[in-house]
């Protein structure tokens, strides 16, 4: 395995064919180069992602990954209907299924306030992308890993030589991995009280959630719902127990929960049996309403992720 670089015995980034690894201490991340996924975040001997055993994270495989934090962009969802710049894309865009360029790593002083390990990623059209979407992009993706926390930085740049502004929505598909024996109708997710919602399960039709807390449970046990204007300190506790996870967003206005319950997820080619019981997905994005951006500026969104024992 090439190692490029390690500044102490604690703080590593290395590639290991199409996958990014660093490690601090004994926490690690694992990055591949399809979609930037990050697919694994061991924090204090524990896993904390979703990874469908029938997903392959490796480049030889065209799909999306399935779990992890796949990066969703230039769209959520299926292609708007009614914008041609967006008819040739595939649901949840291309971001996620493209090969990403590694383009540097950092460690310990270098890496920014709070120290800890960083990779960095950056996506531009090639030819596979322009055949399907003809605006000129950059994209840089910063996987950061602090000692307590996991920070993901989506950076978007419409290049200062476009002639036209750039459209786009976009999201961190986060599945996060329940404790054993933890089920999704016994998580809870705070604060969602009074956000106005589109349920995907009733057409998108929108309500204003009346729940403190919310149970990741319905019909079926599925839940598909997207969250408007939602406060940046998100957090996804256990009935019964004390741990939690902290989810920190930045830049992204909405956030999304899903969990596909038992049915759906058995329609789901690339599920592992029985994987919908195993975490649930909240996902900052932003969605409504697009982000238009103009020649020569640049957009930032970002998660950063706190296991609490
Ligand atoms: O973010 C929730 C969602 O949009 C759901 O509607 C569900 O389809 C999910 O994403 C997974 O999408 P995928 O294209 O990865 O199967």
């Amino acid at each position: 395995m090439p190692l490029i670089h390690a500044l102490s015995r604690a703080v590593s980034v290395s590639l290991n064919a199409d996958i990014v690894n660093l490690s601090l201490g004994d926490d690690t991340v694992q990055v591949a180069l399809k979609g930037a996924t990050v697919f694994s975040y061991i924090h204090a001997g524990a896993e904390r992602l979703f990874l469908s055993s029938k997903s392959n994270p490796s480049s030889s495989d065209k799909a999306a990954v399935r779990g992890g934090v796949p990066v969703c962009w230039p769209i959520f969802g299926p292609p708007p209907a009614d914008n041609p710049l967006y008819a040739k894309l595939k649901q949840h865009g291309f971001a996620r299924t493209s090969v990403w360029q590694f383009v540097e790593s950092e460690s310990g002083e270098d890496s920014g306030v709070k120290g800890g390990v960083k990779a960095v990623f950056k996506l531009t059209p090639d030819e596979t992308i322009s055949a399907l979407f003809t605006l000129p992009f950059e994209l840089l993706y910063t996987v950061h890993l602090f000692s307590t926390s996991l920070k993901l930085t989506l950076q978007v740049r419409n290049p200062a030589s476009a002639i036209a502004p750039l459209p786009f929505q976009a999201l961190l598909h986060a599945y996060f991995r329940l404790p054993e024996n933890v089920l999704p109708a016994h998580t809870l997710v705070t604060p969602l009280e009074n956000l106005v919602f589109a349920d995907k399960l009733q057409g998108g039709a929108t309500d204003t959630e009346r729940r403190r807390v919310v149970e990741v449970d319905g019909p079926g046990g599925e839940v598909d719902r997207v969250y408007y204007n939602a406060p940046d300190a998100l957090t996804i506790a256990y009935k019964g127990r004390c741990d939690a996870v902290h989810v920190c967003k930045k830049g992204f206005e909405s956030v999304v929960l899903w969990n596909p319950g038992p049915t759906t997820a058995s329609k789901i080619g690339d599920m592992e049996p029985h994987g919908e019981e195993k975490y649930i997905c909240l996902e900052p994005g932003l969605i409504k309403p697009w982000q238009i951006l103009d020649p020569g500026r640049e957009w930032e969104g970002s998660i950063e992720v706190t296991c609490e024992a």
